[in-house]
C-alpha cells in the first residue's frame, strides 16, 4: 500500500462509512497500466460522457425478488432446478434472493441514491401468467405495477425484459422452446404485459441472452431443463427468434409509445491466427453468438453461422418465416463482460460439446462446440480473471460497439449488462465499508473504452451496471457477486460497496474520475 492509499484508507477508516467520499478510487487509479490489456490512464482522464447519458442498472426477477410462490405466481423451470438436489451450487435456491418482492422500495431508494436514471428489471412470466397461458394473475401485475410506479417517482426509467430465463415449468411441460408454439404463447404475455403496464413502460425487450436460452438449456445442459440435443438447441433458437418478431408486433400494437430493442449477449471474438479458416470461424462465432437474433429482427433473415448451408430443416422453419422474424429494432441492447478466441474446427471429426458454465468459457472438444458451427471457442486468460473467473479485457466494449455501430447503420445502442464479480465484503476495520477496488479499476477501464466509441462516433445512449445488488447467481447460487451493493444474505442487510459510490459519482458527472 503506498502512502496516499494508506493515508485515504486510514482516513475513511476513522471517518467511517457515513462519511466516505470514494478514496478507495486511489488504490484502482494506482493499479492502472499494470496488466496485460489495460487502458492507459491518460485515456480515463480524458473520457466523457454526453450530457443526458443514461446511467443505469441491470435486475433480473428470479435472481432478486424472492417470494417464489406468493401472490398466485407459479412454479418456473429454475425453481424446479434449484429444488433439485445438485444443481446449484452449496444447494441453495432463489426462495428468497433478496427478498426484493417486499423490499422493492428500499432497493429503487438506493438506486437513487447512485443517481441511477435507468433500470432493467425482468418480469416474471409465471407471476404473470403461473401456467404460461390464459388470463393473467392480476396480483401478479399489480406487483410490477406499483414496482414501475416507484421507479418513476424516483425519476428513474423502467427498463423491462419481458423473460429473463423464467419460463413457467407448465410450458416446459409442452416441449420448451424447441415448441414453436411457445413463441405465440410468448406473444400473448408480451401483449398482456404491454397492455397493462405499457402506459409507464416504454422500453421494452423481449428476452435476456437469447441464445444462452437456447444453448445452454437445449444442448449444453447446464441450466434447466438440462436437455442436451443439438438439434433442440437449433429448434429453440427458431422459435426465440419466430417469438421475438411475434412480440414486437403485439407490444406495438398494445402500446403505441412502446418502443422495442433487445438485450443480446455478445462477446467480441478475435481469431486464433491470422489463418483464413480461424478468420472464417470467428466470423460464425460472431453469426451464431452476437448477431443471429438480430439479423433476424433487422432482416428477416440468420446470419452465416453454419459451416455449409443453414439446417433450416433442422430448426423448422416453415416458409414464409422470413416475414415473422422481421421486427426492426428501436434501439440495439447488448451486454459486454469479456472477450473470446475462436478456432476453426470443421476439418476434424465432431465429438460432442465442450466444457460449459453458466458463461460458456469454453468449448474444446474435437470437431467444435456443436455439430453445426464447427468451431472451438475459448475465453483467453492474458488479461487478469475476476473472481467469478471471465479475463478482464477493456477494449473488447470498443470493438464491439464500433463494429455493430458499423454493420448495421449507426443505430441507438444500449449496454444492458456489463460488470465483474468480485467477492469483496464489508470489512470491520473500515467501519463496514466495502472497499472492492478490482471492481472501481473494471469499470473505469471498461467505460474509457467505452467512452472512446462514443466519441468515434457510436450512438450509445445507456449503459447499465450488472448489477445493483449481489444477487443468486444461477448455477454458482451465491458465490459470485455482481453487486455495487453487497446483500448479507443472512439478514438482508444492504451496504453500498465502494464502487456503489464511485459509480453514483460518475452518474452525476459523466466522467470517470468524478
Ligand atoms: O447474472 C447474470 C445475468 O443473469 C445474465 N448475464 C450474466 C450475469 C452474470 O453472470
Amino acid at each position: 500500500m503506498n502512502r496516499r492509499q494508506f493515508a485515504a484508507r486510514s482516513l475513511a477508516a476513522v471517518a467511517g462509512v457515513a462519511l466516505y467520499d470514494g478514496s478507495g478510487d486511489a488504490a484502482a487509479k494506482d493499479s492502472t497500466g499494470t496488466h496485460p490489456g489495460a487502458v492507459p490512464e491518460s485515456l480515463i482522464q480524458k473520457a466523457r460522457f454526453p450530457e443526458g447519458f443514461l446511467w443505469g442498472a441491470a435486475t433480473a426477477s428470479y435472481q432478486n425478488e424472492g417470494a417464489w410462490n406468493e401472490d398466485g405466481k407459479g412454479e418456473s423451470i429454475w425453481d424446479r432446478f434449484a429444488h433439485t438436489q445438485g444443481k446449484v451450487r452449496g444447494g441453495v435456491t432463489g426462495d428468497v434472493a433478496c427478498d426484493q418482492y417486499h423490499r422493492y422500495a428500499q432497493d429503487i431508494a438506493l438506486a437513487k441514491q447512485l443517481n441511477l436514471k435507468t433500470y432493467r428489471f425482468s418480469i416474471s412470466w409465471p407471476r404473470v401468467q403461473p401456467t404460461g397461458v390464459g388470463a393473467p394473475n392480476i396480483k401478479g401485475l399489480d406487483y410490477y405495477s406499483r414496482f414501475v410506479d416507484a421507479l418513476l417517482e424516483a425519476g428513474i426509467r423502467p427498463w423491462c425484459t419481458m423473460y429473463h430465463w423464467d419460463l413457467p415449468q407448465a410450458l416446459e411441460d409442452r416441449g420448451g422452446w424447441p415448441n414453436r408454439d411457445l413463441a405465440s404463447y410468448f406473444a400473448d404475455y408480451a401483449g398482456i404485459l404491454a397492455k397493462h403496464l405499457g402506459d409507464r413502460i416504454t422500453t421494452w425487450a423481449p428476452f435476456n441472452m437469447p441464445w444462452a436460452i437456447a444453448f445452454m438449456g437445449y444442448a449444453a445442459g447446464a441450466f434447466p431443463p438440462c436437455r442436451t440435443r443439438f438439434s433442440d438447441f437449433l429448434k429453440a433458437a427458431h422459435t426465440l427468434a419466430l417469438a421475438q418478431g411475434q412480440a414486437h408486433r403485439a407490444v406495438k400494437a398494445a402500446s403505441p409509445k412502446a418502443t422495442f430493442g433487445s438485450a443480446y449477449e455478445m462477446a467480441p471474438a478475435y481469431p486464433k491466427t491470422g489463418s483464413d479458416d480461424d478468420r472464417a470461424a470467428a466470423e460464425r462465432y460472431h453469426a451464431m453468438n452476437n448477431v443471429f437474433f438480430l439479423e433476424a429482427a433487422m432482416h428477416g433473415r440468420y446470419p452465416r453461422a453454419f459451416v455449409g448451408e443453414p439446417p433450416l430443416d433442422v430448426m423448422g422453419f416453415m416458409p414464409g418465416d422470413e416475414k415473422l422474424l422481421y421486427a426492426p429494432l428501436d434501439w440495439v441492447g447488448f451486454h459486454y463482460y469479456t472477450r473470446r478466441v475462436v478456432s476453426d474446427a470443421s476439418k476434424e471429426q465432431f465429438q460432442n460439446g465442450g466444457n460449459f458454465s453458466g458463461t460458456e468459457i469454453e468449448s474444446n472438444s474435437p470437431g467444435g462446440r456443436d455439430p453445426y458451427t464447427r468451431f472451438r471457442s475459448a475465453m483467453p486468460t492474458e488479461g487478469p480473471l475476476t473472481d467469478a473467473g471471465l479475463e478482464v479485457w477493456p477494449s473488447g466494449i470498443y470493438d464491439l460497439v464500433s463494429r455493430i455501430t458499423r454493420d448495421y447503420n449507426h443505430p441507438i445502442i444500449e449496454i444492458t449488462e456489463s460488470g465483474c464479480g468480485y467477492l469483496d465484503s464489508p470489512d470491520e476495520e473500515l467501519h463496514g465499508r466495502v472497499p472492492d477496488t478490482r471492481r472501481i479499476l473494471w469499470y473505469r477501464e471498461t467505460l474509457a473504452e467505452l467512452a472512446r466509441a462514443i466519441a468515434d462516433g457510436a450512438k450509445v445512449r445507456a449503459y447499465h451496471a450488472w448489477t445493483l445488488l449481489d444477487n443468486f447467481q444461477w448455477a454458482e447460487g451465491y458465490t459470485e457477486r455482481y453487486g455495487l451493493i453487497y446483500t448479507d444474505f443472512r439478514n438482508q442487510k444492504r451496504t453500498i460497496k465502494d464502487s456503489g459510490f464511485w459509480y453514483g459519482r460518475v452518474a452525476a458527472s459523466n466522467r470517470l474520475d468524478p
